[in-house]
Parts: structure tokens; C-alpha cells; sequence
């Protein structure tokens, strides 16, 4: 095994292609087999992570600072956030299989709703009848929960389906973030009145009736300064996992399933209505989408999509001129192995002036490699970007079961981090579900798209009390967690997290969506030494929430791009700022925004450590 972890889990994927499906049974039950009759790999399974220590001591936090620049202290308590989120309870017939079946929902989205400066947070509940909450930020450490006086917390009642996720975006050029709110069931848009209160213009919108949608993107594919929204969906649209026709509702594969639910692009006509073009446009796959994220990755100024599915390959659209989305997945590597995508975040990890991109999976350690990938772009100009997964040799290929990830400096030295949740059920500690979930996945599509063929899950886990990930960056291509030591706690069954500056410091705050758990906020504390800029744009000629322009830095030599993202990572939105770490520089050269409209901004020697509002020339 001389290989590097990479070439292991790529050249796995690459035979399990190439087998015939009797060989590939065969195989699976004979791994498992010898999984039995190993008492050394049945404690492993059955054993759980260590748990983190309950909190580092102040030396170990002034050590963390001193080495890592940075610390988290979770602060919900005492911002007086006790939020925990209530997973799904579907039709009766999946009752056995309920915890695996019913196990998203958690999101988190960042939005400054009122424009009082301060970015608030807005958090989904996915029972039936559960509230969502808004945390408006008070500005002294403390937030307190507005959706119910505001109008969108009562927004799970039954026969509407529940909430998955939410994204903000102006799609109406007012100057104030309307709400995109997804769900298993019937998806709401929301007017924001003036930050005073929201309106439902769901049906004057006329968004589809029905969708069993985990993911959603704000974009103007087609650069009329008009936000248009994509959609992504897990099962099809015509299920309604309350009122099942069948059981046959699960995916055919667990490598090539093709029976998900359609996804949807939603062009914005500029009149309060939106028109479905998803399919006229090239949209046309039925994966298992989990979770989508925009950015210009060929530079043609056109927003293209990227699209991760669970069971399935992963999707990459090449948006032509706002008439046509091309898919060139394989054509760029980036959909070649089949995988378990969950997760897809863009970000210039590298300082090359590029978007790299970060794919979650699912890996468990004896039974499943589905490595996270960590795609690169190839410095050429080819028509078609050439990505290659750098996960193995970046040492962020394993982290259990993968969900939520952003980029983010979190030690602002200049170079981004990725904050990685992970876990997805935790239950008894000692019982494991990996054994019988497995023998499903070597049955035909016929076993397993049908619920009633899988084993009861009772109170078993399956990657459960998994400890999330912070991933410093080297700057040498290198990530080491530090997860422990800078005060990540708690072994939550992980979802999302969204990064925001929410105290306005100059420095990024983590916030988490847990499972069936509670919604974690982290504050961070970065050594002076250290230094920033940030910027809040707001587009004129282009969308107003200036979702797509590009922001890039010159400084020490170096350069880094960012973007203004209408969505990132799984189920999550971040701060709509644009925040870079400068490292000990004390000056940056210049900075370059290419607006959506087009139009190219340059501002020379911006000063640092402070926040810079600009507006889009008219
Ligand atoms: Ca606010
Ligand atoms: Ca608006
Ligand atoms: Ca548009
Ligand atoms: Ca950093």
C-alpha cells in the first residue's frame, strides 16, 4: 500500500466501475464476512470518536492562539440562542428506517434582514408544526428570536411539507433580502417589507407546487440584474413523504441512481413571477441532488453551477452566455467516480486567483472510502476546466461522514480554512446500522429502492458522535485540524455551517445547524497581529445583493479571489460580506471587482482593517 490515500480511494472507485454486479455481491459480502469474523475491526465499528475535551482550559486556549492564531468559544448560551432542531416524522411506513431516511433538515443562512449593519441568522426546524427561527443580532452579544412577530417561523404546518433549507437573495432590487425557504414539500418565497415584516408571495410567484428540494442557489445566470434561483431535489417531486403511494421511494444505486427528483431553474421575470426553465435550459438529470454552489469557473463572466448528488455522480453545468447550461462533469473530472456528494463549496484555497471546490463524502473507516474531494483546476485554458482531486495530499480526504463545509480564514493569515461538520447518526453507542445498510447496497435496484427491504434501524447509530473538523491551511496546499484544540465541542450529528463576521470585528464566527441537536455558535478570537479588509458590496446595474461579482485581492505579493455567493455549502448561506485575512501585511496593493453586470472596478490601496461599502457605479 504504498499508494497515497488519493490513488487508494480513486483506483477502488475505478474497479468497483469496471465490475460486473454477481462480482461486486460477491465481494461485498465477502468483505463483510471477514468484517465478522474480525473482533478488532467489530470494535472499531461499534466504537465511537473520543469525545472532545468539555472545554480547553484558558492556558490550553492561550497556547491555541499563540500557535493556531485563532480560538472558538461557543457563546449560544450566553447569546442567549436555545434552538435544537426537530428532524422529520414521515409516513409510517418508513418508521423503520426513519432516522436514516429523515436525517437533514438542519440549515443555517446568514442575512443582514433589517440593514442595521448587523448580519442575523436564520435557522429551519423540519417537524411538522415546528417553527423556524430568526436571531436578530442585538449588536451587544445577545440576539433574540423575531420570525414569529415577523411571520416566518409557523412555516412546517401540516400538509405544506417541512423545511430543509432557506437562502436570501433581492430578487425585487428593493434594497432588502427576500427569503428563499426550500422544503420537502411546499417551497415559500417571502417579500421582506422594509426589515419590518415578511409577505408570502409564494403563489403570485408561481413556483412549483411540490418539491422535495435539500438545496437552492441564488444566481442571475442571465446577467439581467434580475436573481434567479436554482433548485435542487432529492426524491421526485410527485413523492409526498407523508402520504406515500408506495415504498418504492428510495434511490435504485447507491453508485448510478437516475430515480431522484428533477431540478429546477427558476428565471426571474422581473414582475414578481418566476418562470421554470430548468429543463429548456439543460437541466435535465434526476440524481439525488444534496446541495449546489455557483461560481464563474471557465471566467467567461457567466455564473456556472456545480451540482453534488448523493448515490451518484456529481454535476458540472457550463453556463453559455445565459442561453444554455452545458453539463461537462466528466469532461472535467469532477463527475467521473460515483460518489455520495453532499456538499459543495467554492473557494481560492491555494491563492492562485482560482476557484477550487469542496466536495463532501462519506467515509467510514473498514466498511466505505468515499473520500471528500478537493478539486484544483489546472492552470491551462482549456474550454473545459481540468480539476483533479488534491483531498489525499491535502490531508482532508477522511473525516467520517461528511456534510456542511465553507472556506472561510478563520485565523485571518491569509489563507482560507475549511470548517467541515460531519456525523450522521448518532444513537446507541455500541450498535452499529453499517452492517445491515451494507448488505442492502449489494442487493439490485429492486431491493433497494424499496423501503420495506431494508432492516429496521431501531436505536442504532451509524457515523454518529463524530467531532466537527477545522481545517487550518498551511499555505503550502497543507490542512491540519485543529478542531480540539481551538475549542470545537460536542459530537452533533453535523449538518451546516455558515460563516459570518457577526460582531463586526474583522474576524469570522462559525455558526452550526445541528441534527436533532442544537444550533452552536461559535465566536472567534484572532491575535491582533493579524490583519483584514472587508468588503460589502451593492450592485446598481447588477442585482442589488451583487450575488456573483467577483473580489480580487492583490497584497504581499499574493492574490486571492472571493465572490458574493447566494448560497454555499450544504444547506447553508454565508455572510454576504466578502472577508480576507492579509496575514502580518500592512498594506494591500489592490483590489479588483468584476461586477455581474460586467463592469470592472479597480480600488488601489485600500486601507486595511476596516470594512469598505461599495456601490456599482449606475
Ligand atoms: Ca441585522
Ligand atoms: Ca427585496
Ligand atoms: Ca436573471
Ligand atoms: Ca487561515
Amino acid at each position: 500500500m504504498g499508494s497515497s490515500p488519493d490513488e487508494r480511494v480513486g483506483g477502488a472507485a475505478e474497479a468497483r466501475v469496471r465490475m460486473s454486479q454477481p462480482l461486486l455481491r460477491l465481494l461485498i459480502a465477502a468483505v463483510f464476512v471477514a468484517l465478522l469474523l474480525s473482533p478488532l475491526v467489530l470494535r472499531r465499528l461499534s466504537q465511537a470518536e473520543p469525545a472532545s475535551p468539555s472545554g480547553a482550559s484558558e492556558a490550553n486556549r492561550a497556547a491555541a492562539l499563540a500557535r493556531y492564531g485563532f480560538t472558538l468559544r461557543d457563546v449560544s448560551q450566553a447569546a442567549g440562542i436555545r434552538f435544537t432542531h426537530e428532524a422529520p416524522t414521515l409516513d409510517a411506513r418508513l418508521a423503520p428506517i426513519m432516522p436514516v431516511v429523515a436525517s437533514v433538515g438542519a440549515s443555517v443562512s446568514i442575512v443582514d434582514f433589517d440593514r442595521d449593519g448587523r448580519p442575523d441568522i436564520y435557522v429551519t426546524n423540519s417537524s411538522e408544526g415546528g417553527e423556524n427561527a430568526l436571531y436578530h443580532n442585538n449588536g451587544d452579544g445577545t440576539f433574540t428570536d423575531v420570525a414569529p412577530r415577523l411571520g416566518i417561523a409557523d412555516v412546517n404546518s401540516p400538509g405544506t411539507g417541512v423545511s430543509m433549507g432557506a437562502v436570501w437573495g433581492d430578487y425585487d432590487n428593493d434594497g432588502y433580502e427576500d427569503l428563499f425557504l426550500y422544503k420537502w414539500g411546499r417551497a415559500e418565497l417571502f417579500h421582506n417589507d422594509g426589515g419590518h415584516g415578511f409577505t408570502s408571495v409564494t403563489e403570485q410567484a408561481g413556483l412549483p407546487r411540490w418539491m422535495n428540494a435539500n438545496t437552492a442557489v441564488w444566481l442571475d445566470y442571465d446577467g439581467d440584474g434580475l436573481l434567479d434561483l436554482f433548485v435542487g431535489c432529492y426524491f421526485p417531486a410527485d413523492v409526498d413523504l407523508w402520504h406515500l403511494n408506495g415504498t418504492r421511494i428510495l434511490p435504485e444505486s447507491f453508485e448510478y441512481a437516475q430515480n431522484g427528483g428533477r431540478n429546477y431553474l427558476l428565471h426571474n421575470l422581473g414582475n414578481g413571477r418566476f418562470e421554470e426553465v430548468g429543463r429548456a435550459m439543460g437541466l435535465t438529470s434526476t440524481r439525488w441532488t444534496l446541495a449546489a454552489a455557483s461560481a464563474d469557473v471557465n471566467g467567461d463572466g457567466y455564473p456556472d453551477l456545480f451540482v453534488a448528488n448523493d448515490f451518484g455522480i456529481s454535476e458540472l453545468y457550463l453556463n453559455e452566455q445565459g442561453k444554455r447550461f452545458r453539463e461537462v462533469g466528466r469532461a472535467s473530472n469532477v463527475g467521473r467516480t460515483p460518489k455520495s456528494g453532499m456538499n459543495a463549496s467554492f473557494g481560492d484555497a491555494l491563492n492562485r486567483g482560482q476557484w477550487d471546490l469542496f466536495v463532501s463524502n462519506i467515509a467510514e473507516p473498514g466498511v466505505l472510502l468515499h473520500g471528500n474531494d478537493f478539486w484544483v483546476p489546472g492552470t491551462d485554458s482549456a474550454t473545459v476546466p481540468q480539476f483533479r482531486d488534491m483531498a489525499g495530499p491535502a490531508g482532508i480526504e477522511l473525516a467520517g461522514w461528511s456534510y456542511g463545509t465553507q472556506f472561510g480564514d478563520l485565523n485571518n493569515d491569509g489563507w482560507l480554512d475549511l470548517y467541515l461538520t460531519d456525523g450522521f447518526l448518532s444513537g446507541e453507542k455500541r450498535e452499529s446500522y453499517w452492517y445491515d445498510y451494507s448488505m442492502v447496497a449489494g442487493g439490485n435496484g429492486n431491493i433497494i429502492a424499496d423501503a420495506r427491504n431494508w432492516p429496521a434501524v431501531g436505536g442504532r447509530s451509524m457515523s454518529g458522535y463524530q467531532r466537527d473538523r477545522v481545517w487550518l491551511n498551511d499555505g503550502a496546499g497543507r490542512f491540519q485540524d485543529v478542531s480540539a484544540a481551538v475549542g470545537v465541542k460536542g459530537n452533533y450529528d453535523g449538518r451546516a455551517v455558515a460563516l459570518a463576521d457577526l460582531w463586526n470585528r474583522g474576524v469570522l464566527d462559525v455558526v452550526v445547524a445541528n441534527q436533532h441537536g442544537p444550533l452552536q455558535l461559535y465566536r472567534n478570537t484572532v491575535v491582533p497581529a493579524n490583519h483584514w479588509i472587508t468588503f460589502e458590496l451593492e450592485g446598481a446595474r447588477s442585482n442589488r445583493s451583487a450575488i456573483g461579482a467577483e473580489v480580487r485581492l492583490y497584497w504581499a505579493g499574493m492574490e486571492q479571489v472571493q465572490q458574493v455567493t447566494g448560497g454555499s455549502g450544504f444547506a447553508a448561506e454565508n455572510d454576504r460580506r466578502v472577508h480576507f485575512g492579509l496575514g502580518r501585511a500592512t498594506t494591500v496593493e489592490r483590489v479588483v471587482i468584476r461586477w455581474p453586470s460586467g463592469r470592472v472596478q479597480t480600488i488601489t490601496t485600500p486601507a486595511i482593517d476596516t470594512f469598505h461599502k461599495v456601490r456599482e457605479a449606475q
